[in-house]
């Protein structure tokens, strides 16, 4: 099937509940949890969950949540009832918007989706696992008591705090195409995360608006946290050789300053050419390529997913990525198994489906060498003020 072996010495855990796939944000919402359902089918029909730990996970308990999240916000996210969205009268903690509608089993979703982020991350504590993966977790964007940009938990938060029991230090990095906040809010004022997010910026406009180079910590030098904050604002249409050539050169100088014991990489694929809310031009290819190189620094790596609006691509994206991680993506056929489940979404044009080859206009690349080189000089001048 495919050459599909399960690497030996090596433990993937995959964690993932088909409950959480059912959920609708509303009919014209991008936000899409069917997309890990397309993800899942395409992992499945190559035969690489034979390959991994799989683990159908549990809700995370109140007491879990809590580890992050106020009580008050709990306890309205369990009982706030099903709505019209309404932008004009957001509702407390804003919940209730056009970006956070409230709906029907919202609360065992969240439950849900950060379950499995908690479970892998104790996956990588007790090592049981060397690389834990959950797709349907990555939701970077909410804060403490507060839902914003389709994200009602932070799961990643919440996965950080579990490594945190046990690993002294955990690099955090977000290839989403919107910038981290929430994680990087979360983290601002201690040297044991440090947070690293590229995403598209262009000084208000695009969602949620923050991220700018010059947003490295706290400004006080006796804050530990100070210069531990990375944030890489780019232009549209960035292709996948300067996006892979940034990603190794910052994720290797942060490696090194910062000598992190876990890894949590946010896999947003909105990054993804082709996206319906992104502007990048990154192909699977170099989407990948992050992948592969935090796997190859053998530092224990959670992977999580995030955002991904045109499913067939954030399917094609993750499965690929999923072979990265068990070590069998150069045995990999592209084309698509014939018995993938709606292998017929995967169909572009008049040849076989194959899962690099993404659909998606070519946005004209904003972003000069020149200002690459620029981004990668301020963030090495960064780096000399961590020591670790
Ligand atoms: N309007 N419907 C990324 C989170 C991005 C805030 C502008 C809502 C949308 C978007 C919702 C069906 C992650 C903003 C947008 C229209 C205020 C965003 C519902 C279309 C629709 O058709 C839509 C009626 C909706 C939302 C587009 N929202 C596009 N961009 C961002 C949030 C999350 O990928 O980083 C991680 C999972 N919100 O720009 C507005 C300012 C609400
Ligand atoms: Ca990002
Ligand atoms: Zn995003």
């Amino acid at each position: 099937m495919n050459g599909i072996v399960r690497p030996k010495g090596y433990n993937v855990s995959w964690h993932s509940n088909p409950d959480i796939e059912k959920h609708h944000f509303g009919h014209a919402h991008p936000m899409k949890p069917w997309r890990l359902t397309l993800a899942k089918g395409l992992i499945m029909s190559y035969g690489m969950h034979t390959a991994m730990d799989t683990y159908v996970s549990r809700m995370a308990t109140r007491e879990e949540l809590e580890d992050f999240h106020s009580a008050e916000y709990m306890e309205y996210l369990k009982t706030a009832k099903v709505a019209l969205p309404d932008d004009d009268n957001p509702k407390e903690f804003n919940l209730g918007s056009s970006d956070c509608p409230i709906f029907e089993g919202l609360f065992n979703y969240c439950s849900m989706y950060a379950g499995a982020s908690i479970d892998a991350a104790r996956k990588l504590c007790n090592e049981e696992a060397d690389i834990a993966i959950n797709w349907s977790g990555g939701l970077h964007h909410a804060k403490k008591a507060e839902s914003s940009g389709f994200c009602y938990v932070n799961d990643i938060v919440l996965a950080i705090l579990q490594l945190l029991r046990k690993h002294p230090r955990v690099l955090y990095i977000d290839i989403d195409v919107h910038h981290g906040d929430g994680v990087e809010e979360a983290f601002w004022s201690t040297d044991r995360v440090m947070t690293l997010s590229i995403h598209k910026y262009d000084g208000y406009q695009f969602f949620p608006g923050t991220g700018d180079l010059d947003r490295t910590g706290p400004d006080s030098e006796e804050n530990p946290g100070a210069h531990h904050a990375i944030n890489v604002p780019l232009a549209d249409g960035i292709d996948d050789e300067q996006y892979v050539w940034l990603f190794k050169t910052i994720v290797g100088m942060c490696v090194d300053r910062f000598r992190p014991t876990a890894i949590v990489l946010q896999c947003g694929a909105d990054s993804l050419a082709g996206d319906r809310l992104g502007r990048f031009n990154v192909q699977v290819q170099g989407h990948g390529a992050c992948v592969a190189y935090c796997k190859s620094l053998n530092i224990p790596l959670l992977l999580v997913g995030g955002g991904g609006y045109t499913p067939r691509n954030v399917a094609r994206a993750w499965a690929h990525e999923t072979s990265i991680a068990i070590g069998c993506d150069a045995n990999l056929n592209p084309i698509i198994p014939a018995h993938t489940p709606y292998r017929s979404h995967f169909r572009h044009d008049t040849i076989f489906p194959t899962l690099d080859q993404i659909l998606g206009e070519p946005r004209p690349n904003k972003n000069p060498d020149k200002k690459i080189r620029e981004i990668v000089a301020s963030i090495t001048e960064q780096l000399r003020f961590v020591n670790m």
